[in-house]
């Protein structure tokens, strides 16, 4: 299957941050060793003059999620924080939209469009189609492209660019995008 980039197409780069890679307080496996291909499609949709955006998991101190308030996860990208960061191997360009998401201290929120103007900006931009890449596949690239399909975007999921927290949920979630109508796709796919 070929795909291009054509100039109504997006970048999404899905939380890739200090947090969630080794040495960080979430650490998901396999998360440096994307960051390279990132790296590769950022070039790419630059060349076409593509739009990128980066989302990142930005949470008060005291976020619903974390396990000092009874959720599943350790404390994590609190906004401000080294560990909210932007991985220091991630080559953003200056052009590049930042979305910062799940900032509600009641509200857990993995999509990328929950509670964001990303749709907004997308739209103004006249977007069609969205290229998702990122962490975590099992979530926050899960809920991205999910909402990403409802929402009546062209949806591909870049398989060699993503990383999950577990194996068989993330196995199960895209199984699930393709079931939704995403396409996956790697980066011999696309033009
Ligand atoms: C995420 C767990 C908690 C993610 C965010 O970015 O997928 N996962 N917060
Ligand atoms: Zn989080």
């Amino acid at each position: 299957m070929k795909l291009s980039v054509v100039k109504n197409s997006a970048l999404i780069i899905v939380d890739v941050q200090v947090d969630f890679c080794e040495g960080g307080s979430l650490p998901v496996e396999g998360c440096t060793s994307i960051i390279p291909k990132i790296n590769d499609y950022v070039k790419l949709f630059t060349e076409a003059q593509a739009t990128i955006v980066a989302s990142r998991d930005w949470h008060p101190e005291n976020h619903i999620s974390f396990t000092t308030r009874g959720g599943p996860w350790p404390p994590h990208c609190v906004k401000g924080s080294k560990g909210a960061e932007f991985h220091p191997n991630l080559k953003l360009p200056k052009e590049a939209i930042i979305i910062s998401k799940a900032t509600e201290p009641d509200q857990e929120a993995y999509s990328a469009f929950e509670n964001t103007n990303l749709h907004y900006v997308l739209t103004l931009k006249k977007v069609k189609r969205v290229f998702i890449c990122g962490i975590a596949t099992d979530y926050c690239v899960k809920a991205t492209a999910l909402d990403a399909l409802k929402l009546g975007y062209e949806t591909i999921v870049l398989t060699d660019a993503i990383a999950g927290v577990n194996k068989q949920t993330s196995e199960e979630a895209l199984k699930q995008l393709l079931k939704e109508g995403a396409i996956l796709a790697t980066k011999e796919d696309i033009t």
